[in-house]
């Protein structure tokens, strides 16, 4: 049975027991208090729990599930839009607010007045016939009918007053008073506090442009008569007659002369929480793509991990004083609980730490080295005296060594003074991040994967892969292969990470971006055994790879991943679709943990916004062909905007059914039409909930 939950005298909900009356649905009422831990996200009040995972938390939206006539014309949706958006947000900025707003009292006034019209003559507000919009604005209208203190500040007309007291004698209105008894006085605070987010009232409505037109005003816009056409086409399609989705049941498995489509998003390090711009840039563009596959019902299979060894993971562990386990656990956890949260659709998402990647790295390496792809050479390294270990690149600071940047605290890796890479090296005055003191040059042998031998057959398949590729990871790749590959040492003399199969080498790791892509392979181990239906198909099965990153990423999954692949000669799978999007700056600048600048994936929850409006407006801005920013303003017109006013009022109008896969399961949105049997959910009175500030 459903269940109201509701803070005491709050006129919303006096909405939902009449309408609950009218349609005899069975409820049961929660008092509770607006910081209640029990109320379910995203805490507003009241709210109706439908069932475990449906949530009513936009009153009207439920007065239109608990009631769903088909007297739910356009011209009530209407009425309840505009309820929702000026009257019972101006009446709880007037008299419920405790920062009262003298200036919305002319524009109660209008909205009065243009009841006070729509009222004339008729016996509800739609003509003859009752509606739910009459017990929608008839619930926020009557504690001011009932307080005189109010009614006389704010005028109440009589066709109104007629109209409310016709109202009050219905059965159905009468039973929902008794039971629920509403207080002229402190009724409007309550509406204002359960309401978290108050909107605005829409001023411009107010200033009497639509006159006596009871209902708002339509804008209509040109389309062309083709637009018209094929419009008209899709929507006669029996939408019952399309083919059902394929149940999924077990491990997805690539299957001879279907469409397998494998679809990975990088592996993010576990030194860090992932910020909006990791978050568009890899999983959830990834989580779109696998959406749309799924629902052309391909087989459709979506891994993602954490990348849980190298030098990132030690120095986390370092600063935080914990084991490299222990960060990756700890990180691990965070990582997984923010992509759920954004309901990112893996199948499965596991971590570079697992047996299954030692063993597969290893047999990468020892397949390559067979195959000749593999050298030796002494290298000199940075040693700390002071610790006692060779020092990772990022355990270095120093001088940049580029001519013209006098930057001092590049790191080993990389200058951020002048962006360039570095050679750790070749840093000016290096010291050691740990304790300071200068490290020595000291040798020791490391293995090579031989880029330059493996370069033609790179550059074959390039030809043949990249067409698919964004336009970026074509550019990117291309231009690493032109400047000529050369040999990259792949094994380091740390102790977090897999270690090198071989005597002699036993003490030492593989790089991290040796192991990194293999992750792949191993998370979908973990995920079937069945792994190399995917990874080396048979000849009759076509698997394509789609693979989602940051542009940073490219040169690792366009020129390094693939050589290796190639190298060695088993008929892998390669990517053939590389997709990679540019920067996401946020606001003027650029996110950055270390400064603590950016929203962060944890950040995006606390803030009460629901994760599909962040999805929605994350998609919108996707930093696809150059750097895009994130803004607050933005995001908040953007949301009223296009995500409300356009497909939302588009949904609600005029869809039969929506089922819109692009956002997650919460909002794909059914339409509650006369041929639809599955109520889901309805956008109206969406509005209210969305337009924050
Ligand atoms: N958003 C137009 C429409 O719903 C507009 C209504 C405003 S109601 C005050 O089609
Ligand atoms: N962990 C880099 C990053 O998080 C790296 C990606 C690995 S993909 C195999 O940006
Ligand atoms: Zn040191």
């Amino acid at each position: 049975m459903a269940l109201i939950y509701t803070n005491e005298n709050n006129p919303a909900t006096l909405k939902l027991l009449i309408a609950k009356n009218v349609s005899k649905a069975p409820v049961n009422l929660k008092i509770v208090h607006v910081n209640d831990r029990s109320i379910p996200q995203p805490r507003r009040l009241p709210c109706v729990e439908e069932e475990e995972n449906l949530t009513l938390f936009l009153p009207n939206s439920a007065v239109c599930y608990f009631n769903p006539v088909k007297e739910n014309t356009s011209e009530v949706l209407d009425w309840l839009e505009w309820e929702a958006k000026n009257l019972s947000p101006c009446l709880a900025y007037l008299c419920g607010s405790s920062v009262k707003n003298p200036s919305f009292k002319k524009t109660l006034q209008t909205y009065l007045t243009k009841l006070e019209c729509s009222l004339k003559d008729k016996v509800y507000l739609i003509g003859n016939t009752f509606s739910n919009a009459d017990i929608v604005i008839w619930s926020t209208l009557y504690p001011l009918y009932l307080n005189e203190a109010l009614r006389k500040e704010y005028l109440l007309l009589p066709n109104i007053i007629k109209w409310i007291e016709h109202c009050e004698t219905i059965p159905q209105f009468k039973e929902a008073v008794a039971f629920f008894k509403i207080d002229g006085k402190t009724a409007y605070a309550a509406l204002a506090a359960g309401a978290k987010y108050l909107p605005i009232p829409d001023l411009t409505s107010s200033e009497g442009t639509s006159e006596e037109s009871g209902s708002p005003q339509h804008t209509v816009e040109v389309v062309s008569e083709e637009e018209l056409k094929s419009a008209k086409a899709a929507w006669s399609k029996d939408v019952t007659k399309l083919p059902k989705l394929k149940q999924r049941n077990g491990k997805v498995l690539p299957v001879s002369k279907e469409k397998n489509i494998f679809i990975t998003s990088a592996l993010p390090y576990v030194n860090n929480v992932p910020h909006l711009g990791n978050i568009i840039g890899c999983v959830l563009s990834a989580d779109v793509f696998a959406r749309f596959c799924r629902l052309c019902n391909y087989n459709t299979l979506y891994l993602c991990g954490t990348d849980e060894y190298g030098t990132a993971t030690e120095t986390k562990a370092l600063e935080e004083k914990l084991t490299c386990r222990e960060i990756c656990d700890k990180y691990f956890k965070i990582h997984n609980e923010i992509y759920q949260w954004f309901n990112i659709s893996f199948d499965h998402f596991g971590r570079t730490s697992n047996p299954e990647q030692s063993e597969l790295c290893q047999e990468m390496f020892l397949r390559l080295n067979e195959n000749g792809f593999m050298f030796t050479q002494s290298v000199e390294q940075l040693h700390c005296p002071k610790c006692d270990r060779y020092l990772a690149d990022r355990f270095v600071e120093g001088g940049c060594p580029h001519l013209g940047c006098n930057y001092e605290d590049a790191r080993g890796d990389q200058c951020d003074g002048c962006g360039k890479l570095v050679n750790a090296v070749e840093l000016k005055n290096p010291r050691c991040k740990v304790c300071g003191s200068r490290p020595k040059l000291k040798t020791s042998n490391q293995f090579f994967i031989d880029l330059p031998k493996l370069e033609p057959l790179l550059h074959h398949w390039m030809k043949l892969s990249t067409p698919g590729w964004s336009n970026n990871a074509q550019v990117i790749s291309k231009s690493w292969l032109k400047e000529g590959l050369k040999p990259r040492c792949i094994t380091r003399d740390l102790k977090w990470g897999v270690p090198v199969p071989l005597d002699d080498y036993r003490n030492k790791v593989f790089y991290v971006w040796f192991d990194a892509p293999i992750g792949y392979m191993s998370i979908c181990k973990a995920y079937t055994k069945d792994f190399e239906k995917w990874w080396r198909p048979s000849k009759d099965v076509e698997v394509k790879l789609y693979q989602f990153m940051a542009k940073d990423n490219v040169p690792f999954h366009g020129v390094l991943f693939p050589a290796m692949l190639l190298g060695a000669n088993r008929g892998y799978t390669t990517v053939s679709h590389l997709m990679a999007t540019e920067y996401l700056n946020y606001e003027d600048g650029k996110f950055s943990k270390s400064r603590g600048v950016g929203v962060f994936g944890n950040d995006a929850q606390s803030t009460g916004i629901p994760s599909d409006v962040w999805r929605f407006y994350l998609l919108y801005i996707r930093p696809e062909s150059q750097d895009s920013s994130f803004s607050w303003n933005d995001l908040v017109t953007k949301n009223n905007s296009e995500l409300l006013n356009n497909l939302g009022n588009f949904v609600n109008r005029y869809a039969p059914i929506i089922l819109c896969d692009f956002l997650s399961p919460s909002l794909r949105l059914a339409f509650i039409g006369p041929h639809i049997s599955s109520r889901l959910f309805t956008l109206n009175g969406f509005y209210d909930y969305l337009h924050w500030r």
